[in-house]
Parts: structure tokens; C-alpha cells; sequence
């Protein structure tokens, strides 16, 4: 059975230039003095940009990733990645394309293996497709915190045969600060300012969170943001997305946040999930579902018949800020939504994780090679480590290519983690010790003193990043590398 859903092409291009998010095939082109056979089609534009947004009424510089005309992020159809990056920022960049499984040296990761991207220098991609869904691409670095994120989706054949409408959104934590000045101030590092003051550490650290028993608390939200973004917008001024009356609409929503975890509330609204990181799932109706750093979530919605307004919120785990948007029919009134909610949210769990079921499975086979890793760390002197190593002391995880791999990740730690691979998506096969068929994802969340078990096959030979998804956690040393042996 097929549960991928299906929307027209037409009316995701005219939502995606609502939300900013334009994007297609590039026309082919033949350059003078080519003959017409010899043509390739040009690659699609990308540009690592600068430039300025609204944040709680104050200018804020920003970068970006924009195509020539302004527009941010990507829609291409799946077949292939030709993409040219440009760097047009006042540093060197690089963009790791989260979701897609390019081949080694176009992963966008810096120094692994390819270097970043000098200042008004470009870059040329061009691997297969194969991994349609809702993605995303960002720096791969401290820029990610200053917005150099946009989504990437890639449609399937076929897709604009359903009458869906996609809502594209990437959500975001804002802060006023450098990304500089955020981690030394979490660390302690000189340069951390009035926090260098504090040792560091006060004013950082959000709340503590009462734990599973035992009385032991759990960390959580280690930076206080000066705002939280839907799509660049607080819900100050949030983004309005015209609907139908009794339409079908295609929630692609993104956690760009480099280290908040959300609550996707509908509100009044309820929904199925049908993808997690772009791969299709049994649909699991619901009203409120988790979405950790790096993880996308598709939800399908049918909504009322009649005229209405209806606000999606993202909620700050563990906390009561929130960020959202809307969906308004033409004549659908809405009013201002408070940014803060009365009650904090609670930390993510994997009470959802359990009950996904991948619909498009891995091939039943038998294992291997069996791995396991270890994620510690805390907030005193703030290192976040995998096996108690931080990167450059890692341990890389050796595979054979052709294997069927399972890793076990324990979090030994008070704070959740969002795991990430790099350049393979793996199938969720055991949430503490209990096996499951569940999602096909690239990023699993870890909560604290949980285990999950991932199994992925080594088709893609080369060094593979595998790390927290929590921007300075990663920062701080919580990486490592599946690593094929030759
Ligand atoms: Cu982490």
C-alpha cells in the first residue's frame, strides 16, 4: 500500500512563493556557442547570502540561502542534485544537504573531506536523487545559529496528481548574540562577556526539569533565545497560509533550531503524520507530535468545511515560549496569539517514535555488525561526549561496506540528544531493547537514560559524520564518524 501523499505541483509552487520558497527543474538552457546536443542543463543556483529580518521589532542581520531571485531553500524534483553553491557571505562557508545521501565529498561537511568555500568562490553538485521527502540545508557550523538554513524539499514522481496543499516551514532559535558569544558563554571561555562574569554559566542554563524518579533533574534548554521563528516571523506577525475551506494540507515542517527541541501543537485542528525526516510512515493521527533539532515532520490535515482560522504552534520544550503560524481560509478571521504560553511545555519523549512504523521499510536481513555508543556529558565545564571522547579524540565506528549495521545509543547523560547521520538514512529498531519496525529516519531522539537502536545498510562508502544535533553539544566534542574500512 502506498501512504506517500500526493499534492499538485501548481499549487505547491503557488505556496511555496508565498512562503518564500520557490523552486524547479531550471529551464534548459543552451549557452551560445555549445551546439544544442552537447548542452547540459545549467545547475540551479544557490546562494549563501546576507541579509536582514525582523526580530521583535528590531533589525537583525541574518544570512541565508537564497536563489538568485531572492527566494529561500529549494524545491526539486527527485532524479538529480545539480545544484551551484555560491558563497556570498563575508566568510568562508559550506552547506551540508541534511536528508539527501550524496556521495563522499559532497556532503558539505568542512574538511570532511570537502574544504569550506572561500568568500565569492562557488562549488558544482551533482549526485542522484533518491531520497524525496522534506529536508533541509545548512552550515554545518556556528553560522547554522545565524540562519544559514533553508528547507530542500524534493518531490516525487507523481506528486502533482493529489489535491494537497504543502506548507513549508522551518522553525528557528533566535538570538541577538553571536554564536561566538553563545558558546563561550556556555563554556565558560573568555570572550563570553557579561557572562564571563557569571562563570560562565548563569543566565545560560534555562531549567532544570524534574526527572524520571529518583529525584534527578534533567537539563534542558541550555540557551536562553531572545526569540523563536516559523519561517523567520515570531507570532508577533506570523506567517499566514491561505487554505481552502475543507482542503487537504501537507504540513512540511522543519526544526532548524540549532538547540530547541518543539512541540507541534494543531490546536483545535488534528492530523496524521505520513513522513518523519522525508520517509514515509504508517499515518499516526494526532494533535500534538515531537520535533527534535535536525527532524522534519510531514502532517496531513483535512480541514473544516466553512470559514476558519486555525494556528499551528511550536512549543519550547520544557519551556513557555513558542513560535507558530496560521492557516486562514480567505475569509477566515484570526487574532493575536501571546508568544509565551501560562503552562512550560514538557521535554520531548519517544512516546510517538514508538508507535511509527517505516512504510517503506529496510529489506529483512540479518545483522552484521553490531555497534554501540555511549552519549555523556553534562552542563558542569560543559563537554558533551560520545564513548567519553570528544571529536578529535573520537573513536570512529568501523563498517564493511555491504553490511547491514545495528548501532545502540545509550544517553547516560541528564540532557537530551538529537543523533544524527550523515550520508545514510537508518531504520529505528529498538527503543529499550524492545524491538520495533519502526521509522526510516536520519535523526533520533535520545532522552536522557533511554536507548535506541538504529540499523542502517553501509551503501556509501566514506567517513560519515554521526553526531549530536544540538549545535554546541556537537561544538563541544559530541561527534564521531562511521568509517568504512578499505
Ligand atoms: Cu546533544
Amino acid at each position: 500500500m502506498r501512504d506517500v501523499p500526493l499534492f499538485s505541483r501548481r499549487r505547491f509552487l503557488a505556496s511555496a512563493a508565498a512562503v518564500g520558497v520557490v523552486g524547479m527543474a531550471p529551464p534548459l538552457t543552451f549557452p551560445a556557442g555549445r551546439s544544442a546536443v552537447a548542452a547540459e542543463p545549467e545547475p540551479t543556483v544557490l546562494r549563501a547570502a546576507t541579509r536582514t529580518i525582523e526580530v521583535n521589532g528590531k533589525p537583525a542581520r541574518v544570512f541565508g540561502l537564497l536563489q538568485p531571485d531572492g527566494t529561500s531553500g529549494l524545491v526539486l524534483p527527485a532524479g538529480r542534485f545539480r545544484v551551484r553553491l555560491e558563497n556570498r557571505i563575508d566568510a568562508p562557508t559550506l552547506v551540508h544537504w541534511h536528508g539527501l545521501k550524496p556521495p563522499y565529498g559532497q556532503d558539505g561537511v568542512p574538511d570532511l573531506p570537502q574544504p569550506a568555500l572561500a568568500v565569492g568562490g562557488s562549488y558544482d553538485y551533482d549526485f542522484p536523487l533518491e531520497t524525496p521527502g522534506t529536508h533541509w540545508m545548512h552550515a554545518h557550523t556556528l553560522q547554522e545559529q545565524q540562519l544559514l538554513a533553508a528547507p530542500l524539499i524534493i518531490t516525487e514522481a507523481g506528486e502533482d496528481k493529489a489535491d494537497e496543499q504543502p506548507v513549508v516551514v522551518l522553525f528557528h532559535d533566535f538570538s541577538f548574540k553571536s554564536p561566538e558569544e553563545l558558546l563561550a558563554g556556555l563554556t565558560g571561555a573568555p570572550g563570553a562577556g557579561a557572562m564571563a562574569g557569571h562563570g560562565g554559566m548563569s543566565g545560560m542554563m534555562g531549567h532544570a526539569m524534574p526527572g524520571m524518579g529518583g529525584g534527578m533533574a534533567m537539563d534542558i534548554n541550555d540557551i536562553e533565545y531572545d526569540a523563536y521563528l516559523a519561517n523567520d516571523r515570531t507570532l508577533d506577525d506570523p506567517e499566514v497560509f491561505r487554505v481552502e475551506p475543507g482542503g487537504v494540507v501537507r504540513l512540511r515542517l522543519i526544526n532548524g533550531a540549532t538547540a530547541t527541541a518543539f512541540w507541534i501543537n494543531l490546536g483545535e485542528l488534528a492530523g496524521d503524520v505520513i513522513a518523519v525526516d522525508g520517509n514515509p510512515v504508517a499515518p499516526v493521527a494526532g494533535q500534538i507530535f515531537p520535533l527534535a533539532m535536525g527532524q522534519r515532520i510531514d502532517i496531513r490535515i483535512r480541514l473544516p468545511q466553512g470559514q476558519g482560522a486555525w494556528t499551528i504552534l511550536a512549543l519550547r520544550e520544557g519551556a513557555t515560549e513558542r513560535t507558530g503560524f496560521i492557516l486562514a481560509t480567505r475569509n477566515g478571521a484570526f487574532g493575536r496569539v501571546a508568544p509565551a504560553a501560562e503552562d512550560p511545555a514538557p521535554p520531548l519523549d519517544l512516546a510517538l517514535e514508538a508507535g511509527l512504523r517505516a512504510a517503506r521499510p529496510l529489506a529483512e536481513r540479518v545483522v552484521d555488525h553490531r555497534d554501540a555508543v555511549v552519549l555523556g556529558g553534562g552542563m558542569a565545564g560543559y563537554v558533551w561526549t560520545l564513548d567519553g571522547r570528544i571529536w578529535g579524540a573520537h573513536r570512529p565506528l568501523p563498517v564493511r561496506a555491504g553490511e547491514r549495521v545495528e548501532v545502540t545509543i545509550r544517553n547516560m547523560s541528564m540532557m537530551g540528544h538529537p543523533m544524527h547521520l550523515h550520508g545514510h538514512h537508518f531504520q529505528v529498531v529498538a527503543i529499550d531493547g524492545q524491538r520495533l519496525m519502526g521509522a526510516v529516519r536520519d535523526t533520533v531522539w535520545l532522552p536522557p537514560m533511554r536507548e535506541v537502536t538504529i540499523a542502517f545498510d553501509a551503501d556509501n562508502a566514506g567517513r560519515w559524520p554521526f553526531h549530536c544535533h544540538h549545535l554546541y553539544h556537537m561544538a563541544t566534542g559530541m561527534m564521531t564518524v562511521i568509517e568504512y574500512e578499505t
